[in-house]
């Protein structure tokens, strides 16, 4: 945990300075999932706007902040004695609570009986999207909205307010993310490392896992580890490497906080890129590199996603992929056949940071508007970028048979695409590069120790553990 007074200070400023509305916030942990029946769950993981205002990473708690008296309460149990005899011994949870700098703690039935009482007062109770059926149905019965309405009923006001506190990232979450991202990069070495001819992916992702577990970490999603790299989230691993694929890793692990890394890359398996391989993995390493070097305070994500696209269509113009002006071809969204996705997402204690609470409030200004146009659309990060943002910039151009397919048997943007060029490339996978960002006072810096990158080091790593 971070010390007490950095959680009373969070709910201090939620208070005062970000949700400057009256009545009660409700704050829900997460409860354990079961797998498949109740005592077989999948690991624990809080919820992260619950551990952002009360630090504690144990299930079945609840938070409540009086906007109006300004104080804060942990509702909860302690432990029984047959959860001693399971799963050990737990501290009491008023000396958690004190961890976390917080003044009173009571058990759920009072909650339930504070929450009457609001509701007969007509207090305004504020809380977040439910993201998981299990919320749905506490939030049913804690505030009698019933499930099908209750989208309709989180508080807009407090959901911007979460969204502004924790959309800028203080020293020690900065460092949190530095060790997530250090340890993504442990992850990736290995998979350059040990990345062969026979190697099946399968041991690829074992030896990452093997760190992870080793480090006390967890991945931050559910990795890809693919010779198909143009599956986006391709999260099935049933290759075996051959001589001449393109292995697309994209993974992250957490910090001890639960702050999350996530990086690409793209390995030469048997450690030389063709010619065509090579050709696309600069132009996705030239999009990436512009994009970086254009971050920068005030500016909006949307124009780096844009010069990203540019750049790219750029090289693809001079492989003959596309043609015309590349500027033309982007308005258009020609270049969105190779890259259908976002430029990145803002990054934190959720790998798509608060997703949870809207895309759009996170990563849109209210002056924004989501494009409809296909690729456009998935841009997930448009608003102006600010001092202590943490973001992913992962440009990547792929060869998608059923989409080539689809838009060429509709002559789609054929002014700009060379189809006949591009059924040369179907096979290649895909490539993406993608890295952490911090958005400083006049640019952006690039989190974590240094990865191989360019081409001619990614060929020098492939596989380099193994041997020729
Ligand atoms: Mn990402």
């Amino acid at each position: 945990m971070f010390d007490a007074s950095t959680y009373r200070s969070r709910r201090r400023t939620l208070i005062d300075q970000e949700c400057p509305q009256s009545g009660v916030v409700l704050l829900l942990g997460n409860q354990r999932s079961p797998r498949n029946y109740p005592d077989n769950s999948h690991p624990f993981r809080q919820d992260s706007t619950f551990l952002y205002y009360f630090g504690l990473d144990r299930p079945d708690l609840y938070g409540l902040i009086d906007l109006d008296a300004g104080t804060s309460t942990l509702y909860g149990e302690d432990g029984s004695l047959e959860d001693a005899i399971w799963s050990g011994e737990q501290p009491s949870l008023r000396d958690e609570a004190a961890a976390a700098g917080i003044e009173s703690v009571a058990p759920v039935s009072e909650l339930e009986e504070v929450l009457t009482t609001a509701r007969s007062d007509e207090r305004a109770l504020h809380f977040l999207s439910p993201y998981r059926a299990e919320h749905r149905l506490r939030l049913e019965s804690l505030l009698g909205i019933r499930t099908e309405q209750l989208d309709a009923s989180v508080s807009e006001p407090l959901i911007r307010a979460v969204v502004r506190q924790r959309s800028v990232k203080t020293e020690a979450e900065i460092d949190q993310i530095e060790t997530a991202v250090e340890r993504t990069v442990r992850l990736h070495e290995y998979a350059q490392r040990y990345a062969t001819p026979g190697t099946p992916e399968r041991e690829i992702l074992a030896g990452m896992t093997r760190l992870v577990a080793a480090a006390e970490s967890a991945f931050s999603f559910t990795p890809t580890c693919s010779v198909r790299g143009e599956v986006l989230h391709n999260h099935s691993y049933p290759n075996t490497l051959a001589e001449g694929d393109l292995l697309l890793v994209d993974a992250g692990a957490t910090s001890p906080l639960h702050y999350a890394g996530d990086i690409t890359r793209v390995i030469p398996v048997g450690g030389a890129f063709s010619a065509r391989q090579r050709a696309v993995y600069e132009a996705v390493l030239a999009a990436q590199s512009a994009a970086i070097e254009a971050l920068a305070p005030g500016v909006p994500f949307k124009e780096i996603h844009l010069l990203a696209a540019r750049t790219l269509t750029e090289h693809l113009i001079e492989i003959g992929l596309m043609r015309g002006d590349p500027e033309a071809a982007v308005d258009a969204g020609a270049h969105a056949l190779f890259f259908p996705h976002g430029l990145g997402h803002m990054m934190g204690l959720d790998v798509h940071d608060m997703e949870s609470l809207g895309e759009n409030y996170v990563g849109y200004a209210d002056d924004q508007t989501r494009s409809e146009q296909f690729g456009l659309h998935t841009l997930r990060l448009a608003r102006p970028l600010q001092p202590g943002f943490v973001a992913t910039v992962e440009p990547g151009c792929y060869f998608i048979p059923p989409l080539v397919e689809r838009w060429r048997d509709e002559r789609r943007h054929a002014s700009f695409i060379n189809y006949d060029r591009v059924e040369d490339f179907l096979g290649l996978g895909g490539v993406r590069l993608e890295d952490d960002v911090l958005i400083t006072k006049d640019g952006a810096r690039v989190l974590g120790p240094a990865l191989p990158k360019s081409p001619a080091q990614v060929e020098a790593r492939a596989g380099s553990a193994v041997g020729a």
